[in-house]
């Protein structure tokens, strides 16, 4: 593993970037190691980090990647400074990198995905757009889309916590706003403002969406579903009272998100 050292401190080193959101490109990292993983389907065994798909069509365009163009370009120079790393695993330990140089947890991380090749005929390998999830929808959507990948309610929550880094971009999604007052820290005040917060629908043109009275912060419908959902709501609890228990439960479902559908020999999944 001491390899991939100097591709991780590579990554730190772009991370900061004065002039881009809160000079951070960091949040946006963690987004594509989840946005790239986030397509796997447990009965099909497709989609999934494994291929770097998102580098071809029409993965490539779902709305639901908008922006994350971006992120793959911030990437693009590390990938050609090491270019024996794979993109599939650059773009999932760029996601952990980040994730531990904000605070947060450290993820377990395992190299060994390939790429799809570039000369691809058939989108076959391709998984269809869709299949990401639809922040305007709430808990039956959410729990039919993680439960795909194979995640039960608890590990939902905790994935969900992510929303306590970054913000969203109009441009990208429609929505606007950070989670947090501090969105490049990962922290759990994502459940701690969800649990306290007197949230109220924001009055505007845009979509559907929850603001703080001060309409600084922001919260989705989906977020919204983990507040109103009884099951959700209790985990969602437990994490706003204990960071250690968040901070454990996330790095487990973030490692297990970034591994589904790559395929692991016996010696490599004993590690
Ligand atoms: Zn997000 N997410 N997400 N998410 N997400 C956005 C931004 C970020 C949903 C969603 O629709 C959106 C998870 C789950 C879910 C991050 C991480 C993780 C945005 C804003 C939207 C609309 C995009 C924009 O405008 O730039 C929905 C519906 C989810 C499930 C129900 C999970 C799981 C994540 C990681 C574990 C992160 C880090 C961002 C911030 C990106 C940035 O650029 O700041």
């Amino acid at each position: 593993m001491e390899k991939y050292t100097p591709v991780k401190e590579d990554i730190k080193g772009i991370l900061g970037r004065p002039g881009y959101d809160d000079d951070s490109i960091a949040p946006l990292l963690v987004r594509l190691a989840w946005h790239s993983s986030g397509t796997y389907d447990g009965m099909s065994k497709t989609g999934g980090s494994n291929g770097a798909t998102m580098r071809f069509h029409p993965e490539s365009n779902d709305g639901a990647n908008a922006g994350l163009d971006k992120a793959r370009d911030f990437l693009q120079p590390i990938k050609e400074k090491h270019p024996w790393i794979t993109y599939a695993d650059l773009w999932t330990l760029g996601g952990c990198v980040a994730i531990e140089s904000m605070g947060g947890p450290q993820i377990p991380w395992i190299p060994g995905r390939t790429d799809r090749d570039s000369n691809i005929k058939t989108t076959d390998d391709i998984p269809p757009n869709g299949r990401l999830p639809d922040a305007s929808k709430g808990q039956d959507h959410v729990r039919q889309i993680f439960y795909r990948m194979g995640f039960n309610d608890r590990e939902i929550v905790a994935l969900l916590g992510a929303h306590t880094i970054g913000r969203c971009h109009v441009e990208r999604s429609g929505y606007t706003g950070p989670w947090t007052y501090t969105p490049t820290r990962f922290t759990n005040q994502y459940f701690k403002l969800l649990t306290t917060v007197d949230w109220q629908p924001k009055k505007w043109d845009g979509p559907l969406q929850y603001v703080d009275p001060d309409d600084e912060l922001m919260m989705l419908p989906s977020d919204m579903a983990v507040l109103w959902d009884p099951e959700f709501s209790k985990v969602a609890h437990e994490y706003a009272k204990d960071k250690d228990l968040f901070f454990k439960d996330f790095a487990a479902a973030f490692g297990k998100m970034i591994d589904l559908g790559v395929p692991r020999n016996a010696h490599v999944s004993k590690l």
